[in-house]
């Protein structure tokens, strides 16, 4: 039987084969997974420690946080601010960016999170997770700033999320492919359990809130209707549903056994494209999606070439099976 290989032994093989992943990558992805495992911990202990409820404070999005968004937020700062491979940071939790204070080294990397995506579900004990991407800056020589983090999701260098259900699983890509690995808690490390994952192209299960039917755009209704009328309608098959609330778990799933996730725009914020945001929710998960044969756009154009005006802009976002995604994209172009 052959020995579980780390998520470390991984890291180290892909540098030397695939050599496009530099060792300050593969150290800031090591922190990283770290993190996760502490977050991880923090996520576990649910009301055997203080960690659940809400901190009586808002995040820049105007959202209520709960103590575990501070929490996943503050260790990913702590663990990464230090190692010299990062400039600066980005996360939902931060109005602004968080520059590596001038006691520390600086790297050329750039690291963008959602430290708890789902948040609302850790007091109902459902699944949440980490979601992060990284870019490189794109003046190595030059300070680091605002403007630096807006480069579109093509230009990622490593995307990823760590879902804690079940299990703990880190999911990544720097590029070649999606690799997941649960994390072996008796060892305390991630173990590759999964490699060159890929989603089918056709699928017969949609994700999205139905409670919001009544506000969405035509195209997404007209999809969401052929799902519903099933065998008995145009699409011929059955469909089943499928919503956690935490797009971590719906994106688990159908990098799975694939599936289509919709959170597309509403009437009820017209001036708001959508819920997600692009930099640390939308682009990470779309370029997880497009690595393992899936799509992503958002219900016009790929995601991943949209060049961000802000930080923390939100997107409409379609992704999953390729096949139902050039549909719903197709329904928004008209035919
Ligand atoms: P709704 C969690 O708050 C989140 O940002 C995503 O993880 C999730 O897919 C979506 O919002 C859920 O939104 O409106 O269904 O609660």
């Amino acid at each position: 039987m052959t020995s579980p290989i780390s998520l470390t032994r991984y890291l180290v093989e892909q540098q030397r084969i695939q050599s496009h992943i530099p060792a300050d990558l593969r150290l800031l992805l090591e922190v990283v997974a770290r993190a996760c495992k502490s977050i991880s911990r923090a996520v576990n202990k649910g009301a055997l420690g203080d960690v659940l409820g809400t901190a009586q404070s808002e995040n820049v999005q105007g959202e209520i946080q709960k103590k575990l968004d501070i929490i996943a937020n503050e260790v990913l700062i702590e663990a990464n601010e230090w190692g010299g491979h990062l400039a600066a940071m980005a996360s939902e939790e931060m109005e602004g960016i968080y520059v590596v204070p001038n006691r520390y080294p600086q790297g050329e990397y750039l690291l963008l999170f959602d430290p708890l995506d789902g948040s609302s579900n850790v007091d109902v004990n459902v699944s949440i997770g980490t979601i992060f991407s990284v870019l490189k800056k794109p003046d190595a020589s030059a300070g680091v700033s605002e403007s630096d983090f807006l480069q579109p999701g093509n230009r990622q260098v490593a995307a990823g999320y760590c879902v804690y259900g079940p299990q703990t699983t880190l999911v990544l890509t720097v590029g070649d492919g999606v690799s997941m690995f649960t994390l072996d808690r008796e060892q305390g490390s991630f173990v590759l359990t999964q490699e060159r994952v890929k989603i089918p192209a056709d699928t017969k299960e949609f994700a999205i809130n139905m409670s919001n039917m009544r506000h969405w755009a035509d195209p997404v209704k007209r999809y969401v209707d052929e799902c519903l009328a099933g065998s008995t309608g145009v699409r011929g098959k059955d469909f089943n549903m499928r919503w956690v609330a935490s797009m971590v778990a719906d994106v688990h799933r159908i990098l799975t056994r694939g599936g289509i996730f919709l959170y597309p725009w509403d009437k009820r914020e017209p001036g708001k494209p959508g819920k997600l945001r692009l930099m640390y929710e939308a682009n990470p998960m779309s370029w997880l999606i497009e690595q393992a044969g899936g799509a992503a756009t958002d219900g016009r154009q790929r995601i991943l070439d949209i060049e961000p005006t802000q930080l923390h802009q939100r997107v409409s976002v379609v992704l999953g099976s390729r096949n139902e995604v050039e549909r719903v994209t197709g329904y928004h172009a008209g035919l």
